[in-house]
């Protein structure tokens, strides 16, 4: 029998290209595209439907530490069955070091989390807090060489925020290692100012955290984050962005010829800072960093995702419980929105929203689709082409779509251990009914038909869009 399996009658669509055309699939690969490709162990039928690459998240945390009292509401295993769910066959997540912890045994400890856990692949990317001489001259570039291709620093938080010369000195690794740096981008000591002088006031409603942070505060960060990226010579990715002056200095320094990616989430396409007005603590659902804004940053995280100025969509899949008192209800986060815990849910929503809102209304093409939800990420993180694409050798990581599927956005059709979506009551046409991982079924049919340990933990080349532009540095 040559095939494990065929997919039968559907229509392929890449990042490239859109084409009737079977999948052959083998040993958990894709052996062939074509018509007639013979007998096969099993004959799926896509007639009617879209065969995508599967969904690869980039921007996930599953499982990791909160503040004092507070719990995230996903683990690996029930982050990775709502991912799958949700069209994606891979998600990587944060192994996030806290002051004075070996990065080495944070990403022990990560393992440990997700071993046997996984629906899913995944792999991770390092949260850098602790920019110790032993972390930046030894553990990190070890790490980089067994496969954790790519770190992320802050900018703002209490015991994550780098400094300038912590940031330079993270970056000037990645420049020698090959690593990319993800940053997130907002300037902590203006959150600070703000959220003191309102607190003083009395405004400590949840719909004061996106007072708190307003776009200034993002774009002189994404500033400073490019100008000291372009100072070592090293590409960045400016994560989670949420606005249009943030989305115009990416562009600019695209103009200027630096390697500076963007990325930006359904939560500034779809949301907005109104979000946070609900009465007593319901804002708290829509409590996120940077928060979403307003119609004129929608209309302009659009322009960059259309522009490609913005390579990546990701959920920042963030998720704490809202009626719970380890989640968004904990005692300390009724006092102010200071204390509210930062991140909401949406690993499972992101394809449905982008599809229909993107695809189906006309703003950006399926192949564009598939290159902001999959292929892009495969590529900006060492995962091209195993990851991110249909074609013969590559994984066969697919999604079955039906674009006639209409629904509505609904707690009630999540799969996760949130308890809420902030994107509850979202109308959407075209829905993911089909996962596959390497050739098997997760979800089959909108079921789970996989085993909790079905997916594997992914070691990820260096991507070559963190090679540095120029051989030499003036430092
Ligand atoms: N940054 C993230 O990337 N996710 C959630 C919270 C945050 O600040
Ligand atoms: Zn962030
Ligand atoms: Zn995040």
């Amino acid at each position: 029998m040559p095939f494990d399996t065929i997919i039968r009658g559907g229509t392929v669509a890449t990042a490239a290209d859109t084409f009737a055309c079977d999948v052959g699939i083998s040993g958990g690969r894709i052996a062939a595209l074509g018509a007639d490709l013979g007998t096969a162990g099993e004959i799926v039928d896509a007639g009617g439907k879209l065969v995508l690459p599967g969904g690869i998240d980039s921007h996930i945390h599953l499982a990791q530490p909160s503040a004092p009292g507070i719990v995230m509401a996903d683990d690996f295993a029930s982050g990775t069955r709502a991912a799958a769910f949700g069209g994606n066959t891979m998600v990587l997540p944060f192994a996030l070091q806290q002051k004075g912890e070996s990065l080495r045994e944070v990403v022990k400890q990560y393992h440990a989390k997700a071993e046997g856990k996984c629906y899913v692949d995944v792999s991770f990317h390092l949260i850098i807090a602790d920019a110790t001489d032993r972390v930046l001259g030894q553990e990190l570039p070890a790490l980089v060489n067994d496969g954790y291709t790519s770190f992320k620093v802050f900018m703002t938080y209490e015991g994550l925020a780098l400094s300038d010369l912590e940031m330079l000195n993270v970056m000037s690794v990645a420049r020698e290692t090959g690593a990319l740096v993800m940053v997130h981008a907002e300037n902590y000591d203006a959150i600070r100012f703000l959220t003191d002088r309102l607190e003083r006031a009395g405004k400590t409603a949840p719909h004061f955290h996106a007072t708190s942070r307003p776009i200034p505060v993002e774009r002189e960060a994404t500033h400073r984050a490019i100008s000291l990226a372009e100072l070592v010579d090293v590409p960045v990715m400016i994560v989670h962005v949420s606005n249009r002056e943030a989305m115009e200095e990416i562009r600019r320094a695209q103009t200027r010829g630096l390697k500076v990616y963007g990325e930006t989430c359904p939560q500034y396409l779809v949301l907005t800072a109104k979000d946070l007005e609900g009465l007593n603590m319901e804002g708290a659902k829509y409590v996120c960093s940077p928060p979403p804004r307003d119609q004129a940053s929608q209309v302009a995280c659009w322009e960059g995702l259309q522009q490609g100025v913005f390579s990546l969509f990701s959920s920042d899949h963030c998720p704490f419980r809202y009626d719970d008192p380890y989640g968004k209800l904990a005692p300390k986060g009724r006092t102010s929105f200071r204390w509210v815990p930062n991140g909401i849910p949406g690993v499972e929503t992101r394809l449905p929203i982008l599809y229909s809102e993107g695809v189906g209304k006309g703003r950006i093409s399926l192949n564009k689709f598939v290159a902001l939800t999959a292929t892009n990420h495969a590529r900006t993180y060492g995962l091209y082409p195993k990851k991110g694409t249909i074609a013969v050798g590559s994984d066969a990581d697919i999604t079955i779509w039906d674009p006639t599927r209409e629904l509505t956005i609904s707690q009630s059709l999540m799969h996760g251990d949130c308890d809420y979506t902030p994107y509850e009551g979202i109308r959407v046409k075209g829905w993911p009914i089909s996962t596959m991982v390497r050739g098997k079924f997760v979800v089959r049919d909108a079921a789970l038909v996989g085993k909790e340990g079905v997916g594997q933990y992914v070691a990820r080349e260096k991507s070559p869009l963190a090679a540095p532009r120029a051989k030499e540095t003036h430092c």
